[in-house]
């Protein structure tokens, strides 16, 4: 069957390309060609593979999940807009965790080992330096909207606060070992959660936002404060943060737990 030039793998190492390249071949182009439209229609339409994600999709996914670990540096900038790009109306979706009001008594919790928990309120957040992104965000469902945030940058917050660290001190480009890495974030109620790899949480457009339009954000939106990280899809944009933790272990992610890709970059 196999030219002699080709090497005799075991079955279960022969690459899927490969195998399909043998297949295309024995099979002739021309039955291919005839095949393959209905073939792959079949295919997106009733192979749904782990979690209801339908295959096609799932792969485009595990390849992201490569990339957005090696592409995604804190060099790497996503394109930004002027702020009459921006849409007027932004587009709202999603309300897990948001099902019930605001807690009257809101504050942003924050873990961290081996002292108190912090209490910090929307003041503490806005003390910091502003920041405002215009940016194409992309929801995973297929839309995406050009849309202007404001808040503060994550990674002066992590600073100011000293947090993300095992020794407990601001976090130390030099000394990466000392850093976790993960953020975890969940709403008050824990109805919303997500996980982000801390290069992620580090980058520079990453934000606590509390503005959107120059406005305060709205409860659909995720007031008080709201995660915006542009360097990944909406679904880790949580809203409504109430809880704030770092850790080795990858934190559990309402999307991912879903059959998502965990890190879903862009
Ligand atoms: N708490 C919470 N945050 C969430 C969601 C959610 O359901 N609950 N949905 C996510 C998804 S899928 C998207 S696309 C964005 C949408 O943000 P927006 O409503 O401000 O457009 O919020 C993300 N953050
Ligand atoms: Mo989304």
């Amino acid at each position: 069957m196999n030219p002699p030039t080709e090497p005799q793998l075991p079955k279960d190492e022969i690459p899927e390309s490969a195998v399909r390249r043998r297949m295309i071949k024995s099979f002739g182009w021309f039955t291919l060609a005839a095949a393959v439209p209905v073939g792959v229609y079949e295919w997106i339409t009733h192979s749904v593979g782990a979690q209801g994600i339908k295959r096609p999709l799932r792969k485009v996914l595990d390849a992201n999940a490569q990339i957005a670990r090696t592409y995604f540096s804190d060099t790497h900038l996503v394109p930004t807009f002027p702020v009459d790009a921006a849409a007027r109306q932004a587009r709202v979706n999603g309300f897990d965790g948001l099902k019930s009001p605001i807690p009257d008594d809101w504050n942003l919790h924050i873990d961290r080992p081996g002292s108190q928990p912090l209490q910090l309120t929307v003041e503490d957040v806005k003390a910091l330096p502003k920041h405002e992104i215009v940016y194409e965000f992309k929801c995973i469902e297929g839309w995406s909207q050009v849309q202007h945030w404001g808040g503060a940058r994550l990674s002066d917050f992590v600073e100011k606060y000293k947090l993300g660290t095992k020794s407990g001190s601001s976090p130390n480009p030099d000394n990466t070992d000392d850093l976790f890495k993960y953020v975890g974030m969940e709403t008050p109620d824990k109805g919303y959660y997500v996980g982000i790899d801390m290069e992620s949480a580090m980058h520079p457009q990453t934000l606590l936002a509390y503005e959107l339009n120059g406005q305060p954000i709205t409860a659909p939106h995720g007031a008080p404060l709201r995660l915006i990280i542009p360097v990944k899809y909406g679904v880790k944009n949580l809203k409504r943060i109430g809880r704030i933790f770092f850790t080795d272990d990858r934190p559990r992610d309402f999307w991912a737990e879903r059959g998502y890709d965990y890190y879903v970059g862009l």
